[in-house]
């Protein structure tokens, strides 16, 4: 008999209409991420960003076989010692201290993290490191990891050959779904680069060798049903559970 693997997620708080006449402050997370996980023969498990999370990561990693860090927001710049940008978008620091203290945690037990996008950004910062606040920044001003015209930019990555980050993607070479305009500068302790996009510019992958399972990804395998990254994170968790 298989136990269905639970993959813990951070909600994202935001405003939302909903019914007739409902307009309020809610938690949530797109379908796409939890779709993936179904499909992979799991289930997510959704909570909540308050500063309860924030002090006790272990009410939510104490029942989930894996973490999954989901995209969104910026993080604050002061969460990295960073002044805010003139590009900073809205941010939110409650979520921000929830998902720090949760990544921080799951690498202390040894939890399954994946990291997708602002997830990837998180575990570096979480783990001591930086952050480009405004990628065409450092790019002269090339906006090609940017969404446009309501699409997902898409770009090629090179992935490190026998990495982690190689066994999820099953792939060296791939074309990305990407939006995001804050980029890894400055690996956080314990983590090192492993993939690589715009002539190795830009860190695309962090990892952390040995131990459980800790992936960061710079783009969205949840918006590409033909990516291998969430179904091989979470067999990941199936299999590591005690
Ligand atoms: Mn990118």
């Amino acid at each position: 008999m298989s136990v269905t693997p639970v993959i813990g997620v951070c909600g994202i708080r935001t405003r939302a209409r909903y019914g007739e006449v409902w307009d309020r402050e809610v938690t949530m997370l797109p379908k796409v991420y939890s779709a993936a996980v179904a499909r992979a023969g799991g289930a997510c498990l959704v909570a909540l960003p308050d500063g309860a999370l924030a002090a006790r990561p272990e009410l939510l990693l104490d029942r989930v076989d894996g973490l999954l860090l989901a995209g969104g927001a910026d993080i604050a710049p002061s969460s990295y010692g960073a002044p805010d940008h003139p590009r900073t978008g809205p941010t939110d620091p409650l979520r921000d201290s929830a998902e720090i203290a949760l990544t921080r945690v799951a690498i202390e037990r040894g939890v399954p993290l994946l990291g997708i996008c602002r997830g990837m950004e998180v575990l570096n910062v979480a783990l001591g490191g930086g952050l480009v606040p405004h990628l065409p920044d450092a790019l002269d001003g090339d906006r090609s990891h940017l969404r446009r015209d309501g699409e997902f930019a898409e770009h090629p990555v090179r992935i490190v050959a026998g990495t982690r980050t190689a066994d999820l993607v099953g792939a060296e070479e791939v074309v990305v779904q990407s939006h995001h305009h804050q980029a890894v500068a400055g690996l956080g302790e314990g983590l090192r680069a492993t993939a690589f996009a715009s002539e190795g510019r830009v860190i695309e992958a962090v990892e952390r060798p040995g131990g459980a399972l800790v992936v960061g990804v710079q783009w969205h395998p949840e918006e590409d049903p033909s990516s291998t990254v969430i179904a091989r994170f979470v067999a990941h968790a199936a299999a590591s559970r005690s």
